[in-house]
């Protein structure tokens, strides 16, 4: 297998998983700046703090990747550039039980379009065990229509399997040799 140390990004609403998934499959303790709403206020440096994830998955003695999950709120957008920078794919997270999750779906795919160029998607739909539509396939449709076709799967968060599935899958339409 050839050396990975890469970095994969987890994108996607408040709420539907990053932290959770990142500090599942983490062979580190996960770093999260994961701060309550209320404490998020600027200081009196001018400095906000924002919620963002670090995690590391070693898939062998080699091959390291590094996790970064993003901050949610839409009013950290700016970081999101910053933090896709040099990712070679992203993982986007939908909450089934959101309001409009398709709409969430189509806000973030735009949102990363410059990484996009470049680098593979792979969506992982969460908390269908509260909600269970949007269905997979309503999620394709729609994403067939702007020609997209990326791995859809449903995902618990919180379990280290699913979230796993989902990074090799996103590793695997990177690099379709690394099965071997
Ligand atoms: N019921 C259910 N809860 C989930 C699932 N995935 C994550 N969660 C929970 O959703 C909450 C929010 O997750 P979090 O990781 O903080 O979301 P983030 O804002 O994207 O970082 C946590 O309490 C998780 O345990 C899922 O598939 N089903
Ligand atoms: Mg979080």
């Amino acid at each position: 297998m050839k050396k990975y140390d890469n970095k994969i990004i987890f994108t996607g609403p408040v709420g539907a998983g990053k932290t959770t998934a990142i500090g599942a499959i983490s062979d580190i303790p996960p770093i999260t700046t994961d701060a309550a709403a209320s404490d998020m206020t600027l200081n009196r440096k001018g400095y906000t703090t924002v919620a963002l994830d670090y995690g590391v998955l070693n898939l062998d003695g080699k091959a390291k990747v590094h996790l970064y999950g993003t901050p949610g709120q839409e009013r950290f957008d700016f970081m999101w550039d910053i933090l896709s920078t040099g990712g070679i794919g992203l993982i986007l997270l939908l909450d089934n039980s959101r309001p409009n999750p398709i709409k969430d779906m189509q806000f973030f795919l735009n949102a990363f379009k410059d990484m996009l160029r470049q680098a593979p998607v792979v969506i992982g739909v969460t908390k269908t065990d509260i909600k269970n539509t949007p269905t997979t396939e309503s999620y394709a449709r729609i994403l067939e229509k702007v020609d997209m076709r990326p791995p859809i799967f449903e995902i618990d968060g919180r379990n280290r399997d699913d979230v796993k599935s989902l990074v090799m899958a996103l590793l695997f339409s990177i690099d379709p040799g690394l099965e071997g």
